[in-house]
C-alpha cells in the first residue's frame, strides 16, 4: 500500500512543476458499440464512466487543465489522427478499455500511430483490461507494428508518478514522447511498479515487454482528487472525427450523463475464482469517508444537477463499521438546509451475505438515499458456486429489501448444469429461479453465462482444459464476445441451450403482460420503477436477441473448435531485475536480462 499522504504529496509536487510545461492530453474511453444489448442498456451510455473521469481529474488536479476526456460511447467517429487540442496535436493521447472494447481500444492506437513520428504523443493505455493483460497493446507481429508506448497496469498513482519521472528530466519543449524514450532506455521507469514497456528495434517492433511489477495501492480514498473535476473536461457527443472547441458544458452534464458513478469503496472480502475482483485489490479493502462522499455527492448535485448516483462498489456491505460510518453520516447530512436524500438517490452493489448480516440496519440505507441494490444471487441453490446463498437466504434478503423501500435487482449466472426449467420442490431451473426472484420483488433481472473473466483463478485453466471455444461453425469468438452475454465456453452437448436459455429467462422477465401488470400492481414502491424497467428490458432484450440469436444458430450447426493455449503475451517479458514478469500469464516466453543502471526519482526516494 502507499504510505498515507502520498498521493496528495506527490499531487502537491506535479502542481509545482506543470506551470513549466504546457501539457496537452486527450483520453479515450473505448467502447465498441456490438456490446450494447442486456442487462445494462442504457447504463452503458448515460453514465460517464468513472475511469477516464477519475484519470482526467488526476491531470486536472495536477494542475495539467489542457485535458479532454472523449467517449467513444458519445463520439463513435472520434479519430486520434485528426485531434487538436488548444490548435495543436496533443502531447499525451491515452486510451482506457474494458476487455469486452480491446478491438476498439486497438483500433485508437493504430490510428494515433499514424500521426508522423516527430509530432506523435506519448501513447498511454490503462483501465480494466490493460491492468490485467498489458501486452495486448503491443503488436507482437513484425511485420505489423503498432503499439502504446507505455502500458499502465495500476491507478493514478502509477500515471502520475510516470509523469514527475518524465517531466524532471524533459529537456526544454522536447516531445514527451522523445523524453519518455529517453528515461525508459536508462532504466528511470523501472522503480515505478505498475508499469508495462516495450523494447523495440529501430523499426518499432517490440522485442520484450519491461513490466515494473504491481501497482501499490492507495488505501485511503479520500485522497483521489475531487469527481467533480472529470466531468469538466467531457467531449461534447457529436459525429465528428475532431474534437470540439470547447467541452461539455456544466448545465448539459445531466442531459447526457444522468447517473452519476462515484467510488465509495474497493474491493470485496469474498474469494469467488471466478472472479478477478479479489486479486485485484490485493485483497485489501479500501473506502473513502461518508463525510468525503456526502460532499461529494452534494458539489456534483449543486454543480452539474446530478440527483442519481451509483457506486463503482464491488460489495458496499463488505464491512459493517466503515458501511454504518457511510450510511449515518449520509443520513444526517444537510444539503442547502434540506436532509441530502431529499436531493440525491444512490444505488450498489451488494451481497446478500452480507445484505442479511446488515439487516438491522437497511433502515438506515433508506435514510442515506439508497433506492436499490445490485445483488450478486449467481445460482440461489449454490450448485454454481457456494458463498453462503440458498433460496431461502435470497429470498429473504429481496424482501427486507422490498420492505425498507429498497429495489433488489439480481445478478444471474448461468452454468452448464443449471436446465431452464425443473419441477420438484428445489427450484434448480432457470426460470424457476428468476420466477421466485420477481415474487421476492426483483424489478431487474441480469442474467449471463459463466465465462472466463480475465484475473481470475478460472481463467488460464479455462484455456487449458478446453473449455473455452476458438470458433464455432467457422465464426471465430472475438473480445467483445466475452461480456458473458455468449455462450463461448461450455462442455454441454448443446450449448445451443443455453444460449436460448438467457433469451427464454429474460423473455419471461421482460414482456408485455408485464409491463402491463407493473403499471397496475408494481413490484416497486418507487413510482413507475417496475413499468420503466419493463420498457428498458423490453428494448434490450430486442438488441440481446438481435446480437446472439445468429450465434446460437451457429451453436447449432456445431464444429466447435477449443482452445489449448492461454491468450499470454507472444512477446517475452521479463521483470525489470530478469526476474518473471508479474502480469505474465503461464506460456508467456521469458526475456533475457539487460542491467538498468539508472535510478528513478520515484525509487530514490523509496530508498
Ligand atoms: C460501474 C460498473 C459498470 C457500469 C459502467 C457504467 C459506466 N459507463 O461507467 C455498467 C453497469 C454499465 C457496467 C457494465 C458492464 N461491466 Co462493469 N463494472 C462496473 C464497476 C463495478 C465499477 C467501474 C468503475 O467505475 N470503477 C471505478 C473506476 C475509477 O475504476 P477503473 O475504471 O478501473 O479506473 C481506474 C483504473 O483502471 C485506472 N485507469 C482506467 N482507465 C485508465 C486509462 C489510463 C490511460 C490509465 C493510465 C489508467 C486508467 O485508473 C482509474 C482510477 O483509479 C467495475 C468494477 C470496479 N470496481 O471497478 C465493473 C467492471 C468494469 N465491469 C466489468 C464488466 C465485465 C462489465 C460487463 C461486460 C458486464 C456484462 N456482462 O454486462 C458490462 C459491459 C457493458 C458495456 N457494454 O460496456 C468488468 C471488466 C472486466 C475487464 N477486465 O474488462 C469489471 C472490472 C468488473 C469485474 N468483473 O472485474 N459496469
Ligand atoms: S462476491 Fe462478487 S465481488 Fe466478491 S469475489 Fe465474489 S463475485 Fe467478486
Amino acid at each position: 500500500m502507499l504510505k498515507p499522504g502520498e498521493l496528495l504529496g506527490l499531487r502537491q509536487r506535479l502542481r509545482n512543476i506543470a506551470r513549466r510545461h504546457d501539457l496537452t492530453t486527450v483520453i479515450v474511453c473505448a467502447f465498441d458499440q456490438r456490446t450494447r444489448m442486456l442487462p445494462f442498456i442504457f447504463a452503458d451510455t448515460r453514465m460517464a464512466p468513472a475511469g477516464v473521469r477519475a484519470v482526467g481529474a488526476a491531470l486536472l488536479d495536477s494542475g495539467f487543465n489542457k485535458t479532454r476526456i472523449v467517449l467513444q460511447q458519445w463520439n463513435r467517429n472520434f479519430r486520434p489522427s485528426q485531434m487538436r487540442l488548444d490548435g495543436r496535436i496533443p502531447d499525451i493521447f491515452m486510451v482506457s478499455s474494458m476487455q469486452i472494447h480491446s478491438d476498439e481500444c486497438e483500433a485508437l492506437i493504430r490510428d494515433a500511430g499514424r500521426i508522423d513520428p516527430v509530432h506523435r504523443p506519448l501513447i498511454i493505455a490503462g483501465g480494466p483490461k490493460t491492468i490485467y493483460e498489458p501486452w495486448d497493446v503491443f503488436s507482437a507481429d513484425p511485420l505489423d507494428p503498432w503499439g502504446a508506448d507505455v502500458a499502465v497496469t495500476g491507478e493514478e498513482y502509477v500515471l502520475l508518478s510516470l509523469l514527475e519521472v518524465l517531466l524532471s528530466i524533459r529537456a526544454g519543449d522536447e516531445s514527451l514522447r522523445t523524453t519518455f524514450m529517453r528515461a525508459r532506455n536508462s532504466g528511470m521507469l523501472d522503480g515505478i511498479p505498475g508499469l508495462v514497456y516495450a523494447r523495440t528495434d529501430r523499426e518499432g517492433v517490440a522485442e520484450e515487454l519491461v513490466d515494473t511489477g504491481i501497482q501499490r495501492l492507495l488505501g485511503d480514498l479520500d485522497e483521489l482528487p475531487h469527481p467533480v473535476l472529470g466531468y469538466q473536461l467531457l467531449e461534447p457527443p457529436s459525429r465528428k472525427a475532431t474534437l470540439g472547441p470547447q467541452p461539455l458544458p456544466a448545465s448539459r452534464i445531466r442531459r447526457y450523463s444522468p447517473i452519476g458513478s462515484l467510488v465509495l469503496t474497493l474491493g470485496c472480502k469474498f474469494a469467488c475464482p471466478y472472479c478477478p475482483i479479489p486479486a485485484y485489490n490485493q485483497r485489501q479493502y479500501r473506502v473513502k469517508s461518508g463525510q468525503r462522499v456526502a460532499a461529494e455527492m452534494a458539489r456534483l448535485q449543486r454543480e452539474y444537477g446530478l440527483r442519481h448516483f451509483f457506486g463503482a462498489d464491488d460489495n458496499f456491505f463488505n464491512h459493517e463499521q466503515r458501511t454504518l460510518e457511510i450510511l449515518e453520516t449520509l443520513s444526517r447530512a444537510e444539503m442547502d438546509g434540506a436532509p441530502i436524500r431529499k436531493k440525491v438517490r444512490w444505488a450498489t452493489e451488494v451481497t446478500v451475505h452480507d445484505t442479511l448480516k446488515l439487516r438491522e440496519h437497511l433502515a438506515l440505507a433508506r435514510h442515506a438515499g439508497i433506492r436499490a441494490l445490485w445483488l450478486g444471487v449467481e445460482d440461489m441453490t449454490a450448485a454454481l458456486i457456494k458463498k453462503g446463498q440458498s433460496v431461502d437466504k435470497t429470498t429473504e434478503a429481496f424482501r427486507l429489501l422490498q420492505e425498507h423501500g429498497i429495489c433488489p435487482m439480481p445478478m444471474m449466472m448461468h452454468h452448464d448444469t443449471q436446465p431452464l426449467l425443473t419441477r420438484g420442490p428445489k427450484p434448480y431451473g432457470l426460470l424457476n429461479q428468476a420466477r421466485l426472484l420477481r415474487r421476492a420483488g426483483a424489478i431487474s433481472l441480469q442474467v449471463l453465462m459463466i465465462t472466463p473473466a480475465t484475473g481470475s483463478k478460472l481463467y488460464a485453466e479455462a484455456f487449458t482444459s478446453g473449455l473455452a471455444y476458438e470458433s464455432v461453425a467457422g465464426r471465430r469468438v472475438e473480445l467483445y464476445m466475452f461480456d458473458a452475454n455468449y455462450v463461448i465456453a461450455s462442455r454441454h452437448p448443446q450449448p445451443w441451450r443455453k444460449q436460448l436459455n438467457i433469451m427464454a429467462a429474460y423473455l419471461y422477465f421482460y414482456n408485455p403482460l408485464r409491463f402491463l401488470l407493473a403499471l397496475v400492481r408494481p413490484k416497486s414502491k418507487l413510482y413507475l420503477a417496475d413499468a420503466l424497467m419493463q420498457l428498458a428490458g423490453m428494448w434490450g432484450l430486442a438488441q440481446t436477441i438481435r446480437r446472439t440469436l445468429g450465434w446460437a444458430v451457429r451453436l447449432m450447426r456445431g464444429n466447435i473448435k477449443r482452445k489449448s493455449q492461454v491468450p499470454a503475451s507472444r512477446i517475452p517479458m521479463r521483470s525489470a531485475d530478469g526476474a518473471a514478469a508479474s502480469h505474465a500469464l503461464p506460456g508467456t516466453p521469458q526475456s533475457g536480462y539487460v542491467q538498468s543502471s539508472v535510478k528513478s526519482p520515484a525509487a530514490s526516494r523509496a530508498d
